[in-house]
Protein backbone atom coordinates (compact mmCIF):
# COMPACT_ATOMS: atom_id res chain seq x y z
CA UNK A 1 0.00 0.00 0.00
CA UNK A 2 1.04 3.51 -0.50
CA UNK A 3 1.98 5.79 2.30
CA UNK A 4 0.07 8.18 3.78
CA UNK A 5 2.97 10.61 3.09
CA UNK A 6 3.35 9.58 -0.49
CA UNK A 7 -0.61 10.88 -0.40
CA UNK A 8 -0.89 14.58 0.96
CA UNK A 9 0.13 16.51 -2.29
CA UNK A 10 -2.89 14.62 -3.96
CA UNK A 11 -4.85 15.81 -1.00
CA UNK A 12 -3.89 18.87 -0.27
CA UNK A 13 -5.47 20.66 -3.52
CA UNK A 14 -9.18 18.84 -2.65
CA UNK A 15 -11.36 21.25 -3.18
CA UNK A 16 -15.05 20.20 -2.35
CA UNK A 17 -17.64 23.20 -3.48
CA UNK A 18 -20.85 23.71 -0.90
CA UNK A 19 -24.45 24.15 -2.27
CA UNK A 20 -25.63 27.71 -0.75
CA UNK A 21 -29.03 25.24 -0.70
CA UNK A 22 -27.84 22.96 2.06
CA UNK A 23 -27.96 26.24 4.54
CA UNK A 24 -31.40 26.30 4.10
CA UNK A 25 -34.43 24.41 5.95
CA UNK A 26 -35.49 21.72 3.61
CA UNK A 27 -37.55 18.58 3.85
CA UNK A 28 -39.88 16.39 2.26
CA UNK A 29 -42.91 17.29 0.43
CA UNK A 30 -44.68 15.88 4.05
CA UNK A 31 -42.95 18.17 6.18
CA UNK A 32 -39.85 21.43 6.09
CA UNK A 33 -38.77 21.81 9.32
CA UNK A 34 -37.02 24.57 10.83
CA UNK A 35 -34.05 24.98 12.21
CA UNK A 36 -32.62 27.60 14.60
CA UNK A 37 -30.47 29.82 13.59
CA UNK A 38 -31.23 29.03 9.45
CA UNK A 39 -29.78 31.93 7.08
CA UNK A 40 -32.43 34.25 6.35
CA UNK A 41 -30.39 35.39 3.07
CA UNK A 42 -27.89 34.69 0.35
CA UNK A 43 -24.64 36.48 2.82
CA UNK A 44 -25.87 34.32 6.05
CA UNK A 45 -26.17 31.04 3.77
CA UNK A 46 -22.28 31.90 2.34
CA UNK A 47 -21.39 32.51 6.17
CA UNK A 48 -22.42 29.39 7.43
CA UNK A 49 -20.87 27.90 4.11
CA UNK A 50 -16.88 29.56 5.06
CA UNK A 51 -17.34 28.18 8.52
CA UNK A 52 -17.04 24.65 6.68
CA UNK A 53 -13.83 25.88 5.10
CA UNK A 54 -13.08 27.19 8.44
CA UNK A 55 -12.69 24.46 10.26
CA UNK A 56 -11.74 21.56 7.35
CA UNK A 57 -9.44 23.42 4.41
CA UNK A 58 -11.65 21.51 2.28
CA UNK A 59 -14.45 23.80 0.74
CA UNK A 60 -13.29 27.09 -0.63
CA UNK A 61 -16.23 28.00 -2.79
CA UNK A 62 -20.07 28.22 -2.65
CA UNK A 63 -22.39 27.29 -5.46
CA UNK A 64 -25.22 29.74 -6.00
CA UNK A 65 -29.00 28.83 -6.91
CA UNK A 66 -30.61 31.56 -9.13
CA UNK A 67 -33.28 33.20 -8.51
CA UNK A 68 -33.07 31.66 -4.70
CA UNK A 69 -30.05 33.39 -4.10
CA UNK A 70 -30.86 36.64 -6.17
CA UNK A 71 -29.36 39.68 -4.60
CA UNK A 72 -28.91 43.16 -6.40
CA UNK A 73 -24.84 42.98 -6.20
CA UNK A 74 -22.88 39.71 -7.04
CA UNK A 75 -19.66 41.63 -7.05
CA UNK A 76 -20.75 42.72 -3.98
CA UNK A 77 -21.56 39.36 -2.50
CA UNK A 78 -18.71 38.20 -3.80
CA UNK A 79 -16.50 40.52 -2.03
CA UNK A 80 -18.68 39.32 0.93
CA UNK A 81 -17.81 35.73 0.49
CA UNK A 82 -13.80 36.60 0.63
CA UNK A 83 -13.96 38.61 3.24
CA UNK A 84 -15.47 35.50 4.76
CA UNK A 85 -12.41 33.42 3.62
CA UNK A 86 -14.23 31.97 0.35
CA UNK A 87 -15.35 32.70 -3.04
CA UNK A 88 -18.48 31.89 -4.83
CA UNK A 89 -18.35 29.22 -7.76
CA UNK A 90 -21.01 27.02 -10.09
CA UNK A 91 -24.00 29.24 -10.86
CA UNK A 92 -27.22 26.91 -10.89
CA UNK A 93 -29.96 27.70 -13.10
CA UNK A 94 -33.62 26.83 -11.83
CA UNK A 95 -36.43 26.41 -14.89
CA UNK A 96 -38.30 24.11 -12.76
CA UNK A 97 -40.23 26.30 -10.18
CA UNK A 98 -42.28 28.26 -12.33
CA UNK A 99 -45.49 27.86 -13.90
CA UNK A 100 -44.75 28.47 -16.77
CA UNK A 101 -42.12 25.65 -17.03
CA UNK A 102 -45.35 22.45 -16.33
CA UNK A 103 -44.62 21.75 -19.28
CA UNK A 104 -40.23 21.85 -19.37
CA UNK A 105 -37.93 24.36 -20.45
CA UNK A 106 -35.21 24.22 -22.42
CA UNK A 107 -37.10 20.83 -24.13
CA UNK A 108 -40.11 21.77 -24.51
CA UNK A 109 -42.67 22.76 -27.69
CA UNK A 110 -43.66 25.89 -27.00
CA UNK A 111 -41.17 28.17 -28.42
CA UNK A 112 -41.58 31.05 -26.01
CA UNK A 113 -41.36 28.91 -23.11
CA UNK A 114 -38.19 27.85 -24.69
CA UNK A 115 -37.31 31.33 -25.22
CA UNK A 116 -37.76 32.42 -21.34
CA UNK A 117 -36.05 29.30 -20.39
CA UNK A 118 -32.64 30.49 -22.40
CA UNK A 119 -33.16 34.01 -21.35
CA UNK A 120 -32.89 32.70 -17.51
CA UNK A 121 -29.29 30.97 -18.46
CA UNK A 122 -28.09 34.50 -20.63
CA UNK A 123 -29.16 36.24 -17.09
CA UNK A 124 -27.17 33.07 -15.15
CA UNK A 125 -24.04 33.56 -17.52
CA UNK A 126 -24.33 37.62 -16.83
CA UNK A 127 -24.19 36.99 -13.19
CA UNK A 128 -21.13 34.27 -13.42
CA UNK A 129 -19.34 37.22 -15.43
CA UNK A 130 -19.91 39.31 -12.22
CA UNK A 131 -19.19 36.59 -9.40
CA UNK A 132 -16.29 35.01 -11.33
CA UNK A 133 -17.80 31.91 -11.68
CA UNK A 134 -16.39 29.40 -14.07
CA UNK A 135 -19.36 26.73 -14.63
CA UNK A 136 -22.86 27.09 -15.36
CA UNK A 137 -24.99 24.12 -13.87
CA UNK A 138 -28.13 23.00 -16.00
CA UNK A 139 -30.30 20.40 -14.41
CA UNK A 140 -34.10 19.66 -16.20
CA UNK A 141 -37.08 19.32 -14.98
CA UNK A 142 -38.21 18.36 -18.51
CA UNK A 143 -39.97 15.05 -19.28
CA UNK A 144 -43.27 13.38 -19.48
CA UNK A 145 -45.83 11.57 -17.13
CA UNK A 146 -47.27 9.51 -19.92
CA UNK A 147 -46.50 7.36 -23.44
CA UNK A 148 -47.29 9.92 -26.17
CA UNK A 149 -47.74 13.25 -23.95
CA UNK A 150 -45.29 14.71 -26.22
CA UNK A 151 -42.98 13.86 -29.02
CA UNK A 152 -39.63 12.38 -27.24
CA UNK A 153 -38.00 12.79 -29.94
CA UNK A 154 -38.46 16.10 -31.16
CA UNK A 155 -38.03 17.52 -27.35
CA UNK A 156 -34.08 16.20 -27.85
CA UNK A 157 -33.76 18.48 -30.80
CA UNK A 158 -35.62 21.70 -29.33
CA UNK A 159 -33.13 20.63 -26.09
CA UNK A 160 -30.13 20.45 -28.77
CA UNK A 161 -31.14 24.18 -30.07
CA UNK A 162 -31.76 25.89 -26.75
CA UNK A 163 -28.14 24.38 -25.38
CA UNK A 164 -26.60 26.18 -28.89
CA UNK A 165 -27.96 28.92 -27.97
CA UNK A 166 -26.93 29.33 -24.25
CA UNK A 167 -23.46 27.93 -25.54
CA UNK A 168 -23.13 30.71 -27.37
CA UNK A 169 -23.16 32.89 -24.51
CA UNK A 170 -20.67 31.32 -22.32
CA UNK A 171 -17.29 33.73 -22.13
CA UNK A 172 -13.77 32.15 -23.29
CA UNK A 173 -13.39 31.02 -19.53
CA UNK A 174 -16.52 29.68 -18.60
CA UNK A 175 -18.21 26.11 -19.16
CA UNK A 176 -21.16 24.46 -19.23
CA UNK A 177 -22.03 21.30 -17.22
CA UNK A 178 -25.62 19.62 -18.13
CA UNK A 179 -26.76 17.13 -15.17
CA UNK A 180 -28.65 13.85 -15.78
CA UNK A 181 -31.42 11.70 -13.53
CA UNK A 182 -33.23 8.77 -14.59
CA UNK A 183 -36.68 10.39 -12.90
CA UNK A 184 -38.29 12.44 -11.15
CA UNK A 185 -40.51 14.97 -11.34
CA UNK A 186 -41.15 13.63 -14.58
CA UNK A 187 -42.31 9.63 -14.00
CA UNK A 188 -42.64 8.71 -17.69
CA UNK A 189 -39.55 9.77 -19.71
CA UNK A 190 -36.69 12.35 -18.27
CA UNK A 191 -35.20 14.70 -21.76
CA UNK A 192 -31.81 13.96 -19.61
CA UNK A 193 -32.22 10.87 -18.21
CA UNK A 194 -28.58 9.55 -18.55
CA UNK A 195 -24.66 9.97 -19.04
CA UNK A 196 -25.40 9.23 -22.68
CA UNK A 197 -27.84 11.33 -23.64
CA UNK A 198 -26.23 14.57 -21.24
CA UNK A 199 -22.74 13.30 -23.02
CA UNK A 200 -24.65 13.21 -26.57
CA UNK A 201 -26.21 16.45 -26.27
CA UNK A 202 -22.83 18.25 -25.02
CA UNK A 203 -20.91 16.50 -27.10
CA UNK A 204 -22.45 18.32 -30.02
CA UNK A 205 -22.16 21.94 -28.79
CA UNK A 206 -18.22 21.76 -28.16
CA UNK A 207 -14.69 21.38 -25.57
CA UNK A 208 -16.64 23.78 -23.06
CA UNK A 209 -19.30 21.49 -22.43
CA UNK A 210 -19.16 18.80 -20.13
CA UNK A 211 -21.12 16.19 -18.18
CA UNK A 212 -22.24 16.56 -14.51
CA UNK A 213 -22.07 13.60 -12.65
CA UNK A 214 -24.45 13.29 -9.20
CA UNK A 215 -24.03 10.54 -8.07
CA UNK A 216 -27.84 10.09 -6.41
CA UNK A 217 -29.23 10.37 -10.06
CA UNK A 218 -28.55 6.37 -11.25
CA UNK A 219 -31.43 3.42 -10.37
CA UNK A 220 -30.07 1.10 -7.83
CA UNK A 221 -27.09 -0.75 -8.53
CA UNK A 222 -25.90 0.63 -11.28
CA UNK A 223 -22.07 0.95 -11.56
CA UNK A 224 -21.44 4.66 -11.51
CA UNK A 225 -17.30 3.89 -11.23
CA UNK A 226 -17.75 2.32 -14.72
CA UNK A 227 -19.81 6.13 -15.73
CA UNK A 228 -16.65 7.72 -14.18
CA UNK A 229 -14.20 6.01 -15.89
CA UNK A 230 -16.08 6.24 -19.14
CA UNK A 231 -16.31 9.75 -19.11
CA UNK A 232 -13.34 10.43 -17.82
CA UNK A 233 -11.93 8.31 -20.93
CA UNK A 234 -14.00 10.54 -23.29
CA UNK A 235 -13.38 13.59 -21.40
CA UNK A 236 -16.13 14.85 -20.87
CA UNK A 237 -16.74 14.27 -16.77
CA UNK A 238 -17.27 18.14 -15.27
CA UNK A 239 -18.15 17.67 -12.44
CA UNK A 240 -19.53 16.11 -9.37
CA UNK A 241 -22.70 16.39 -7.66
CA UNK A 242 -21.65 14.71 -4.54
CA UNK A 243 -25.06 12.80 -2.05
CA UNK A 244 -25.89 9.79 -1.00
CA UNK A 245 -28.91 7.59 -1.45
CA UNK A 246 -31.00 4.44 -0.51
CA UNK A 247 -33.91 4.65 -2.62
CA UNK A 248 -34.24 7.66 -4.95
CA UNK A 249 -32.81 10.90 -5.07
CA UNK A 250 -32.70 10.99 -1.36
CA UNK A 251 -29.74 14.23 -1.41
CA UNK A 252 -28.47 12.44 2.08
CA UNK A 253 -24.69 12.93 3.44
CA UNK A 254 -22.06 11.97 1.07
CA UNK A 255 -20.35 8.40 2.15
CA UNK A 256 -23.44 7.97 4.68
CA UNK A 257 -25.01 5.24 2.82
CA UNK A 258 -22.65 3.39 1.16
CA UNK A 259 -18.97 4.48 1.82
CA UNK A 260 -17.31 1.85 -0.47
CA UNK A 261 -19.37 3.11 -3.31
CA UNK A 262 -17.57 6.39 -2.42
CA UNK A 263 -14.19 4.86 -2.16
CA UNK A 264 -14.53 2.66 -5.88
CA UNK A 265 -16.22 6.21 -7.57
CA UNK A 266 -12.42 7.89 -5.98
CA UNK A 267 -10.42 5.21 -6.84
CA UNK A 268 -11.90 5.43 -10.38
CA UNK A 269 -11.42 9.31 -10.64
CA UNK A 270 -7.90 9.28 -9.23
CA UNK A 271 -6.85 6.65 -12.06
CA UNK A 272 -8.80 8.60 -14.66
CA UNK A 273 -6.78 11.82 -13.85
CA UNK A 274 -9.51 13.36 -12.38
CA UNK A 275 -7.55 14.45 -8.98
CA UNK A 276 -4.52 15.93 -11.24
CA UNK A 277 -3.39 19.12 -11.02
CA UNK A 278 -4.48 20.04 -14.42
CA UNK A 279 -7.90 18.24 -14.46
CA UNK A 280 -11.29 19.82 -15.03
CA UNK A 281 -13.10 17.87 -12.57
CA UNK A 282 -14.94 19.69 -10.61
CA UNK A 283 -16.28 18.42 -7.06
CA UNK A 284 -19.30 19.73 -5.36
CA UNK A 285 -21.93 18.43 -2.82
CA UNK A 286 -25.52 18.91 -4.00
CA UNK A 287 -27.25 18.05 -0.46
CA UNK A 288 -30.21 18.76 1.89
CA UNK A 289 -30.20 18.28 5.60
CA UNK A 290 -33.95 17.93 6.47
CA UNK A 291 -32.98 16.60 10.04
CA UNK A 292 -29.79 16.84 11.07
CA UNK A 293 -27.83 20.39 11.89
CA UNK A 294 -26.49 21.91 8.60
CA UNK A 295 -23.43 23.20 9.45
CA UNK A 296 -21.88 20.05 10.85
CA UNK A 297 -23.62 17.99 8.33
CA UNK A 298 -21.79 19.57 5.15
CA UNK A 299 -18.10 19.04 7.58
CA UNK A 300 -18.95 15.76 7.49
CA UNK A 301 -20.21 15.41 3.98
CA UNK A 302 -16.38 16.68 2.74
CA UNK A 303 -14.37 14.57 5.65
CA UNK A 304 -16.32 11.64 4.17
CA UNK A 305 -15.08 12.60 0.89
CA UNK A 306 -11.53 13.94 2.00
CA UNK A 307 -11.61 9.97 3.95
CA UNK A 308 -12.44 8.19 1.24
CA UNK A 309 -10.27 10.06 -1.21
CA UNK A 310 -7.49 9.06 1.28
CA UNK A 311 -8.44 5.20 1.40
CA UNK A 312 -8.81 5.45 -2.80
CA UNK A 313 -5.40 6.79 -3.05
CA UNK A 314 -3.67 4.68 -0.82
CA UNK A 315 -4.44 1.82 -3.17
CA UNK A 316 -0.78 0.36 -4.64
CA UNK A 317 -1.09 0.72 -8.46
CA UNK A 318 1.80 -1.37 -9.09
CA UNK A 319 0.89 -4.04 -7.24
CA UNK A 320 -2.30 -4.09 -8.56
CA UNK A 321 -1.94 -3.71 -11.80
CA UNK A 322 0.58 -6.88 -11.43
CA UNK A 323 -2.08 -8.77 -9.96
CA UNK A 324 -4.37 -7.59 -12.94
CA UNK A 325 -1.44 -8.76 -15.31
CA UNK A 326 -1.21 -12.40 -13.95
CA UNK A 327 -4.72 -12.65 -14.01
CA UNK A 328 -4.66 -13.15 -10.00
CA UNK A 329 -8.20 -12.02 -9.19
CA UNK A 330 -8.30 -12.35 -5.40
CA UNK A 331 -5.13 -10.88 -5.17
CA UNK A 332 -5.73 -8.23 -7.30
CA UNK A 333 -9.09 -7.48 -5.09
CA UNK A 334 -7.32 -8.33 -2.07
CA UNK A 335 -4.46 -4.94 -2.96
CA UNK A 336 -8.39 -2.66 -3.55
CA UNK A 337 -9.55 -4.25 -0.21
CA UNK A 338 -6.42 -3.73 1.55
CA UNK A 339 -6.70 0.43 0.81
CA UNK A 340 -10.39 0.64 1.53
CA UNK A 341 -10.58 -1.14 4.58
CA UNK A 342 -7.63 1.15 6.12
CA UNK A 343 -8.68 3.84 8.40
CA UNK A 344 -6.92 7.00 7.28
CA UNK A 345 -8.82 8.70 10.06
CA UNK A 346 -5.88 8.80 12.75
CA UNK A 347 -3.35 10.20 9.64
CA UNK A 348 -5.80 12.73 8.42
CA UNK A 349 -6.10 14.42 12.29
CA UNK A 350 -2.93 14.75 12.52
CA UNK A 351 -1.75 16.00 9.21
CA UNK A 352 -4.59 18.67 9.32
CA UNK A 353 -3.47 20.05 13.17
CA UNK A 354 0.04 19.57 11.02
CA UNK A 355 -1.13 22.91 8.64
CA UNK A 356 -3.39 24.47 11.33
CA UNK A 357 -6.51 23.18 11.18
CA UNK A 358 -8.43 21.38 13.60
CA UNK A 359 -7.30 17.82 13.92
CA UNK A 360 -11.23 17.42 14.73
CA UNK A 361 -13.80 19.30 12.44
CA UNK A 362 -16.55 17.89 14.06
CA UNK A 363 -15.84 18.92 17.62
CA UNK A 364 -13.80 22.31 16.95
CA UNK A 365 -17.29 23.51 14.93
CA UNK A 366 -19.77 22.54 18.11
CA UNK A 367 -17.44 24.39 20.89
CA UNK A 368 -16.74 27.58 18.57
CA UNK A 369 -19.97 29.15 20.06
CA UNK A 370 -21.23 29.52 15.99
CA UNK A 371 -24.33 27.20 15.88
CA UNK A 372 -25.47 29.16 19.47
CA UNK A 373 -24.48 32.80 18.31
CA UNK A 374 -26.89 32.22 14.99
CA UNK A 375 -29.52 30.49 16.42
CA UNK A 376 -29.92 33.71 18.92
CA UNK A 377 -29.35 36.09 16.12
CA UNK A 378 -31.28 34.77 13.06
CA UNK A 379 -34.70 34.65 13.48
CA UNK A 380 -37.22 33.03 10.60
CA UNK A 381 -34.96 31.15 8.09
CA UNK A 382 -35.54 30.58 4.95
CA UNK A 383 -36.52 27.22 3.40
CA UNK A 384 -33.76 26.05 0.78
CA UNK A 385 -35.26 25.45 -2.68
CA UNK A 386 -35.95 21.96 -2.66
CA UNK A 387 -38.92 20.69 -0.55
CA UNK A 388 -38.67 17.14 -1.86
C1 LIG B 1 -32.91 17.88 -8.47
O1 LIG B 1 -32.78 16.50 -8.62
C2 LIG B 1 -31.63 18.43 -7.96
O2 LIG B 1 -31.38 17.73 -6.75
C3 LIG B 1 -30.48 18.26 -8.95
O3 LIG B 1 -29.61 17.29 -8.46
C4 LIG B 1 -29.83 19.61 -9.00
O4 LIG B 1 -28.44 19.55 -9.07
C5 LIG B 1 -30.31 20.21 -7.71
O5 LIG B 1 -31.64 19.77 -7.63
C6 LIG B 1 -30.25 21.68 -7.64
O6 LIG B 1 -30.89 22.28 -8.75
MN1 LIG C 1 -27.55 17.60 -8.45
MN1 LIG D 1 -30.95 15.69 -7.32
Amino acid sequence: MNSFTSITPMLERQAIELPSWAFGNSGTRFRVFGTPGTPRTPQEKIADAAQVHKHTGLAPTVALHIPWDKVDDYAALRSFANEHGVDLGTINSNTFQDEEYKFGSLAASDPAVRRRAIDHHRECIEIMHQTGSRDLKIWLADGTNYPGQDDIRRRQDNLADSLVAIYAELGDEQRLVLEYKFFEPAFYHTDVPDWGTSYVQVSALGEKALVCLDTGHHAPGTNIEFIVAQLLRLGKLGSFDFNSRFYADDDLIVGAADPFQLFRIMAEVIRGGGMDADSPVAFMLDQCHNVEAKIPGQIRSVLNVQEMTARALLIDRDALELAQFEKDVLGANAVYMDAFYTDVRPALSEWRASRGLPADPMEAFATSGYQEGIAAQRVGGTQAGWGA
